[in-house]
């Protein structure tokens, strides 16, 4: 699906989940929709011809259903198993690779506040950056998240990489990500959560490793400025 844009190693698996789904569906739909036209003009009310009335118990219609239901059936099937790869691979593996980092997210009504690892690339240590709205991550790097609330139901969500996960208050939930083209993606919070719900954007800055480096620099210089109080 192009004209979404994918960003993500995933979204191209999201896409084709959603796609076999949407031809499985869509052929039964137009066949079942097409049929149904078909049979009332095809059988509309003549003069002269009385109408018949099938209890549903007769073998030689009944047929039409069983057989159509047990075809339903066996599409059902690969749509179960294309979902459970799609989930197994998003939402039970995480990244082992040893160039992962982790970043936190926490979600209030209403805004996202981020905290990226510093150039030392571990969380809770003094180069940590803090940001607002603003996630900032490196190319083709995998990225674990801790997604945190600090009131209601959220749902970070980054539809260019097929990324939607609820944001539960008084749990971390993890998940994973890995971009892979530098540019900015829209995050959107995709669970109603009060008034300002609407009012909840972010933006996911991917960036190449060098203009990382380059803004944790910048972010770094800024805070050592902050604690020498100027
Ligand atoms: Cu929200």
């Amino acid at each position: 699906m192009d004209w979404i844009v994918q960003a993500s190693t995933y979204a191209d698996d999201v896409d084709g989940a959603i796609l076999l789904i949407t031809y499985l569906v869509g052929f039964w739909f137009f066949l079942t929709a097409g049929l149904f036209f078909w049979l009332i003009f095809a059988f509309r009310k003549r003069d002269g011809v009385e109408a018949e009335y099938l209890t549903g118990g007769e073998q030689q219609p009944k047929k039409f259903i069983t057989w159509a239901h047990m075809l339903v059936l066996v599409c059902d099937v690969f749509v179960v198993i294309a979902a459970i790869q799609v989930w197994v691979e998003i939402k039970q593996t995480l990244p082992d690779a040893p160039e992962t980092q982790t970043v936190r997210i926490v979600s209030q009504q209403w805004a996202w506040s981020f905290i990226h690892p510093g150039p030392d690339g571990q969380l809770d240590t003094a180069d940590d950056i803090k940001t607002v709205d603003d996630l900032h991550i490196e190319v083709d790097r995998p990225y674990i998240y801790e997604l945190t609330s600090r009131d209601v139901l959220h749902d970070f969500s980054v539809i260019a990489f097929r990324l939607k996960q609820d944001a539960v208050p008084g749990r971390v939930i993890t998940g994973w990500f890995q971009a892979t083209k530098t540019g900015e993606f829209e995050i959107q919070c995709a669970e109603m959560c009060g008034i300002g719900h609407g009012l909840m954007p972010g933006m996911v800055h991917v960036q190449s490793p060098e203009e990382h480096a380059a803004w944790m620099a910048s972010k770094s210089n800024g805070a050592m400025l902050a604690q020498a109080g100027r």
